[in-house]
């Protein structure tokens, strides 16, 4: 443990960690199982296209979540595009900027014009600021579940429902979740997820389409695969879109250690809350307690105004002490390539994605982090907090060292 800001490793003192400790390690379910069915896979081979080990990952989704159709894809972005695809849209789709890029780049990669909207202050997409933004070219929306927190769905309905439009919804933070009782991946046109391995239930590489309605998944379900109806019958366009059979064992395996996973994850948002709850100018992102929440994000919220000492130069501090925080989504979309030429007059209009690109910053957490060093990240930061002032100053002084 650091006593004074001299030990600190960015004014010259050594790292606390000797390893990175990363957000978005992988957790790692049962290597026996995953190592069993590879060795299946390689005696079957039976490598893709529509493997059962594909066929079993969707139904233990469909199980799991209630809904009635799953199409297992590579990732979640080209899940993203064969939704989109698959439930026609056009012309103008309305996503909040405050977002992983993926998001808005999967309507850009289609030709839909992505048009951004301020979140609010739950972190997730504004509905009242959406309703300003409908034109007569919007045919969808598309709500992003922050950090696995539901948006405001019900909001979002009556939204679409009163303007004919459909609704999507990027699910990939909030698989496991659930909203009014109900679990994520029931709501809307359709939703999807990500099992990349960041996330806190990965497939190495994977996503899913996850819809109640029928036609759109079996559209879906030929989009993915070129179009393929059977063997030698294209019906229509489609994409390479599917999920090989690697990945659905490592699915699958994960699948096997959720609600370990999500304890774990629980556990270390708990450790981080209590360390951190007396820090001035700190908090952290809360759950509903009521629902089902995966807790895979932990998100800290720095007021500069209190701290003294901004996210930045906090994130800078935690950097060299080899804790790897992510200022995740920074900057919103609305200033990201190819959006921002066409929002560079409009930045006002963003006004939380605004203040919480600057302001946030997510920590390490996952099975690949223990209470001890979760108790010494907090120990960090009340240490910087509390000498915020002279901490920022030193840390300013070597920049300027540095650049003469
Ligand atoms: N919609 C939303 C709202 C999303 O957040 C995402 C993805 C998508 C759609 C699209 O889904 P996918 O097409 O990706 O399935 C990461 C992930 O690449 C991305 O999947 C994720 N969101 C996003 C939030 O985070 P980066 O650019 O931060 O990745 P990277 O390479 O910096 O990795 C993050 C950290 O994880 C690193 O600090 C190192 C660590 N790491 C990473 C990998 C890949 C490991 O320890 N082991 C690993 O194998 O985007």
């Amino acid at each position: 443990m650091k006593h004074s800001i001299d030990d600190l490793a960015i004014l010259g003192g050594s790292p606390t960690f000797q390893n990175k400790l990363h957000v978005g390690k992988p957790n790692i379910g049962n290597r026996e199982r995953f190592l069993a069915r590879l060795n299946d896979i390689l005696d079957q081979k039976w490598l893709t296209n529509n493997g059962p080990y594909v066929q079993q990952f969707e139904e233990r989704i469909r199980e799991l979540t209630g809904v009635k159709n799953c199409v297992a894809t590579c990732n979640g972005t080209l899940a993203l595009e064969i939704a989109i695809k698959a439930a026609q849209l056009t012309g103008e789709v309305i996503v909040p900027a405050f977002t992983f890029v993926a998001t808005a780049h999967a309507l850009q990669w289609l030709d839909i014009v992505p048009v951004l909207c301020d979140v609010d202050a739950s972190h997730n997409i504004d509905p009242h600021q959406v309703e300003q933004m409908i034109t007569p070219r919007t045919t969808a929306i598309i709500g992003v579940h922050l950090w696995g927190r539901p948006c405001d769905i019900a909001a979002l309905t009556n939204l679409a429902e009163r303007h004919n439009l459909k609704l999507l919804f990027d699910a990939a933070h909030a698989f496991g979740c659930s909203y009014k009782g109900r679990m994520i991946g029931n709501f809307g046109t359709a939703e999807i997820f990500s099992f990349h391995a960041t996330k806190f239930l990965n497939a190495f590489e994977g996503g899913a389409i996850v819809t109640n309605d029928d036609e759109l998944a079996s559209n879906a379900r030929l989009m993915r695969n070129f179009g393929f109806a059977g063997y030698d019958n294209v019906v229509q366009l489609g994409t390479n879109g599917k999920m090989n059979e690697v990945s659905a064992a490592m699915g699958l395996t994960s699948l096997e250690s959720l609600a370990d996973f999500i304890e774990v994850n629980r556990n270390n948002y708990e450790t981080y809350s209590r360390e951190l709850a007396d820090v001035r100018g700190l908090s952290l992102s809360k759950y509903n307690e009521n629902e089902k929440c995966n807790y895979q994000y932990v998100v800290l919220h720095v007021d500069p105004d209190v701290t003294t000492i901004d996210r930045d130069q906090l994130v800078e501090v935690l950097w060299a002490e080899n804790v790897i925080a992510r200022k995740y989504f920074a900057p919103g979309c609305h200033r990201m390539s190819p959006y921002r030429s066409q929002y560079s007059a409009a930045n006002s209009r963003f006004h939380f994605t605004e203040l919480l690109s600057e302001r946030l910053l997510c920590l390490p957490t996952g099975t690949a982090i223990t209470e001890k060093d979760i108790l010494e990240i907090c120990a960090i930061i009340r240490l910087v907090i509390q000498n915020g002032d002279e901490v920022a100053r030193k840390i300013q002084g070597r920049h300027m060292r540095l650049r003469t």
